[in-house]
């Protein structure tokens, strides 16, 4: 379908996508299986500009919004989603310097981040805050010039890689989520060390650790805007990231896609390409309109987020939920298109549908989108 993207819009799509498919399809087998980090691929996308599509130009980005953003991630997922969560994750952890930095911290991270220099991370998930995010229980206490860190952050995606880290922290342990703040913490402050790296069903690729916090020191202009706001910065940051990951569901599905039509083409049953037989083309036909549904709902919100839209919050959640449902939906129906080829590490979609799971757990299960996309709708009846 047409999505009547401009010229600038289907160069960055074109270039993902030769990135994709030259530097990442040869290599995403091995990389998995090893559970390496895509050091070389960051370094392609970094040459490419692509780490600076959504970050303004007076900060050394591209200064686009969240649709070439998308687009971007979409390429990439088709290929692999252990990459494309590496590269997302980075926009994850840079959103809340975007959104809410002082002009003195965007000058000083933004240009690293948008040439692809140094990695950034988000943490917020805890042992015991992971849906319930005002659970968190890290804190950081004023003392003189420093803010002091204690606690430890869980699941970290781009852990122990990334040089900056935006660390949701309490402030005030009395105020629930009110008394939560939002910090930058370098790698390499002392008191700030990496924990368990994770072992994990899919993206494998991409790197996953705890980030543990004893008594670290950082300067108190480090705090991201002000004492108290650090739950609306997460919160902020996740509205703009769940439509990337949205388009992560778009990209998989549209790989898994691609090689079940291949596959139906070649494959040869009661004397005839399986392609021919009604059950294995309504599967097809099913997933074709899955894939083409979800596309057009994540450039749609990612369109009405970057005309200027300031309550984006249930049109995210709709856009992660859908997307990343049919994610799941069609990897697993590649599969089942493919059979026994399908189920065998020797072709891409078992790879595929493992990674895919994770799209509806991570940045909010999709359980908790429906809740968000539910509160939305009870405000407005209000
Ligand atoms: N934008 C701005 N403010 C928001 C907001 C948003 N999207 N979502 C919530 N808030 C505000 C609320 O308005 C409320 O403010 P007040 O205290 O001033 O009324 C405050 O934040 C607390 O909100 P709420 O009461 O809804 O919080 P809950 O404790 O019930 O938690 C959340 C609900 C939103 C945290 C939960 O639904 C959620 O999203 N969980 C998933 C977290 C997540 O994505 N984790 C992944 C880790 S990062 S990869």
């Amino acid at each position: 379908m047409d999505y009547f993207l401009t010229e600038e819009q289907a160069m960055i799509r074109d270039l993902a996508r030769q990135i994709a498919e030259e530097k990442i399809v040869p290599v995403r087998r091995e990389l998995d299986d090893k559970e390496e980090f895509p050091w070389e691929i960051m370094k392609v996308i970094a040459q490419s500009d692509l780490f600076g599509l959504f970050i303004p130009e007076e900060y050394g980005g591209l200064g686009k919004g969240s649709l070439e953003l998308c687009i971007a991630v979409e390429e990439l997922s088709r290929a692999c989603l252990g990459v494309s969560t590496t590269y997302a994750a980075n926009a994850l952890g840079a959103y809340p310097i975007l959104l809410f930095g002082s002009d003195e911290q965007k000058k000083k991270y933004l240009p690293d981040i948008a040439s692809g220099k140094r990695l950034v991370a988000f943490g917020l998930t805890e042992a015991n805050a992971g849906s319930d995010a005002a659970g968190i229980q890290t804190t950081a206490k004023l003392t003189g010039n420093e803010y002091v860190l204690n606690g430890t952050k869980q699941w970290i995606t781009n852990g122990g890689e990334a040089e900056i880290y935006t660390i949701i922290a309490l402030t005030d342990k009395t105020k629930g989520p009110r008394g939560a703040s939002a910090f930058i913490v370098e790698k390499g402050t002392p008191g700030f060390t990496f924990g368990k790296k994770e072992e994990k069903m899919g993206i494998r690729s991409s790197s996953t650790r705890e980030l543990v916090f004893e008594n670290c020191r950082i300067p108190k202009e480090n705090i991201i805007s002000k004492e108290g706001v650090g739950f609306i910065v997460a919160m902020k940051t996740l509205d703009n990231s769940r439509v990337g990951v949205g388009s992560q569901g778009v990209g998989v599905a549209q790989g898994a896609f691609e090689e079940a039509v291949k596959f139906a083409k070649q494959r040869i049953q009661f004397g005839h390409p399986i392609i021919s037989f009604q059950a294995v083309q309504h599967m097809l036909a099913d997933m074709a309109t899955d894939i083409e549904a979800a596309r057009a709902l994540i450039y749609s919100v990612a369109r009405f987020m970057d005309s200027g839209a300031k309550d984006i919050t249930k049109e995210s959640a709709m856009a992660k939920v859908f997307a990343t449902d049919v994610g799941m939906r069609v990897t697993t129906n590649a599969v089942q298109v493919m059979g026994g080829s399908g189920y065998m590490k020797e072709y891409p979609v078992e790879k595929m549908m493992r990674d895919a799971k994770i799209l509806q757990i991570y940045e909010g299960t999709n359980q908790i989108q429906r809740n968000v996309i539910g509160q939305a709708l009870m405000k407005k009846q209000k």
